[in-house]
């Protein structure tokens, strides 16, 4: 028995085999050698030095993406061959799930069960829904008013950029790799500075899975040099990045100061949950209190804002601190675990000073407030009611575990409010009256709407934003198209000179 009297668990922590860049299919040290840490949020302390990538590493990757691209098999090949090819790829995948799940719960603080039951299986399942895909990509026949025959060709749009956020290191980066492997692109890869072990570990399974040099490489580094020099590159074709809203505006002004890329951004929200008051309350509560502490709140469509109608408050209010009082923090090894640490020290900074903020604001503190434990960056489950809408609490996307708590009276006040910031990523309505759910859900501008669930994704579903949460979308068929080029091919119908 440990301190805290659950079980001691005893998981192998994983050798990190993994730390330079991968270019051309093979690890290379970087052409400066510089490395930099990465940390275990659960101490704070160095797991392994990685190697640091600049725009020098960019540039090599990006030469052998594009003679890939160019001169190699990849584009070339039969879409059912590479389709195999990622099955392959999958099937590593899932041959590795253990030791995956655990680097994400050393790197980022994940749940290592849900991790190795969920997210490793998601990775593997978009992975093979594009497999899928990937020899059904076809243009269309046009039809024209004269004697034409015309048709379009759907092409792989080339080399692509993909920059990857820290929140989700598995499923992020297949949300972007797989389409793109689908569509027949070589890409370079940028995962986060403060979560690359899995995405380097994946690079090494997609060589042994047989995806040719130069098609899947991936650079570690930071975000203004590394990431930079691939938004800032003359020969990259399109870049698909997720993370904040302000690098999300560098990202297309680099593309449209540089080669007028494509550009594709999934970006922050502060997505609204409507409860309405013919909802079951305990259901509506443990709903809410799991929309915005699941993975640490560290998800952009985390459900931050919860607007309940005033003829269930009251209850809502008790329930919901009865909850959050019970949901447990701890190792995220643990499998009793619900919550481990936030990220990194900047974002636990940033979280512990928006509970500040909203201290200061006026709103009332229900639950949490602080940091859980001395070391590491743990935050309890934080509830603030009397929030209004201008508080800085209810309009910026926090990114941690920490929820506005407002009441609505009207169906139109709920609409209005909801659609009230400057985001539009996520909504969730909770209701049992289908007429009121078709209203709301035809109002809200929002990329995705819940309807008596919350986080319930699939590989199908596209997933993106309105608004400042940015354009384009990820994953799905929707997810696929953004890599294609259309070519449209016109000939006579009727005999030519030629
Ligand atoms: O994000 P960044 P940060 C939000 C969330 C969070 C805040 C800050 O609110 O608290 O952003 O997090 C790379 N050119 N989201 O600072 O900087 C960077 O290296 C090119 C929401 O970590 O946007 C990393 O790979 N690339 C979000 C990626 O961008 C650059 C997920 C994301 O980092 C760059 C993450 C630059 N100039 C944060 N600067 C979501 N939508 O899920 C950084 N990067």
């Amino acid at each position: 028995q440990s301190s805290n009297g659950s079980a001691e668990i005893h998981i192998e922590i994983p050798e990190i085999k993994f730390t330079k860049l991968f270019i051309n299919g093979e690890f290379v040290h970087s052409i400066k050698g510089r490395t930099f840490e990465t940390l275990d949020p659960r101490t704070g302390e160095a797991i392994a030095r990685i190697a640091e990538g600049d725009k020098d590493d960019i540039d090599v990757a990006v030469k052998a993406a594009r003679e890939a691209f160019d001169h190699g098999p990849w584009p070339r090949m039969p879409g059912s061959q590479r389709a195999r090819i990622m099955h392959k790829f999958a099937d590593l995948i899932e041959q590795h799930a253990e030791e995956l799940a655990a680097l994400d719960c050393i790197d980022a603080g994940k749940l290592f069960f849900r991790g190795k039951a969920v997210e490793i299986p998601s990775a593997v399942g978009m992975l093979r829904y594009y497999a899928g895909a990937a020899d059904k990509i076809h243009g269309d026949v046009l039809k024209s008013t004269r004697s034409l025959h015309a048709y379009t060709l759907k092409e792989p749009i080339g080399v692509v950029g993909q920059i990857i956020p820290w929140n989700y290191p598995t499923i992020m980066f297949f949300m972007k790799v797989a389409p793109a492997l689908a569509a027949g692109c070589t890409m370079v890869v940028k995962p986060a500075e403060q979560t690359p072990l899995s995405a380097l570990f994946y690079a090494n399974l997609a060589k042994q899975a047989g995806i040719p040099n130069g098609v899947l490489n991936v650079v570690t580094g930071f975000g203004r040099t590394t990431g930079a020099a691939i938004s800032n590159h003359m020969d990259i074709d399109m870049v698909s990045f997720t993370g904040s809203t302000e690098v999300g505006r560098l990202i297309m002004q680099a593309a449209a100061t540089s080669n007028l890329k494509t550009v594709s951004l999934e970006l922050g929200g502060k997505s609204p949950l409507i409860i309405f008051d013919d909802a079951d309350v305990g259901n509506a509560a443990e709903l809410a209190l799991n929309a915005v502490v699941f993975n640490k709140g560290e998800i952009c469509v985390a459900g931050s804002r919860v607007y309940v109608h005033e003829g269930i408050y009251d209850e809502f209010v008790k329930k919901l601190a009865e909850k959050a009082e019970a949901w447990k923090l701890g190792d995220p090894f643990d499998p009793s675990t619900c919550q481990g640490p936030q990220v990194d020290k900047r974002q636990f900074e940033k979280v512990l000073s928006y509970i500040d903020i909203g201290m200061k604001e006026g709103a009332t503190l229900l639950t949490g407030g602080k940091r859980w434990g001395s070391k590491g960056y743990y935050i309890e489950p934080t509830v603030f009611v009397d929030v209004k809408e201008d508080m800085r609490i209810a309009t910026d996307e926090i990114f941690g575990p920490v929820m506005s708590l407002m009441k609505f009276r009207t169906i139109e006040e709920a609409i209005e409010r909801a659609n009230s910031s400057k985001y539009g990523l996520a909504a969730g309505i909770v209701t049992k009256d289908l007429n009121v759910a078709n209203r709301v859900l035809r109002s809200i501008r929002s990329g995705i709407i819940w309807i008596n669930c919350y986080f319930e994704f699939d590989s199908d579903f596209p997933y993106g934003g309105y608004k400042l949460s940015g354009f384009g979308r990820d994953s799905g068929l929707e997810g696929l198209q953004k890599y294609l080029q259309v070519k449209t091919v016109v000939t006579p119908l009727h005999d030519s000179p030629w």
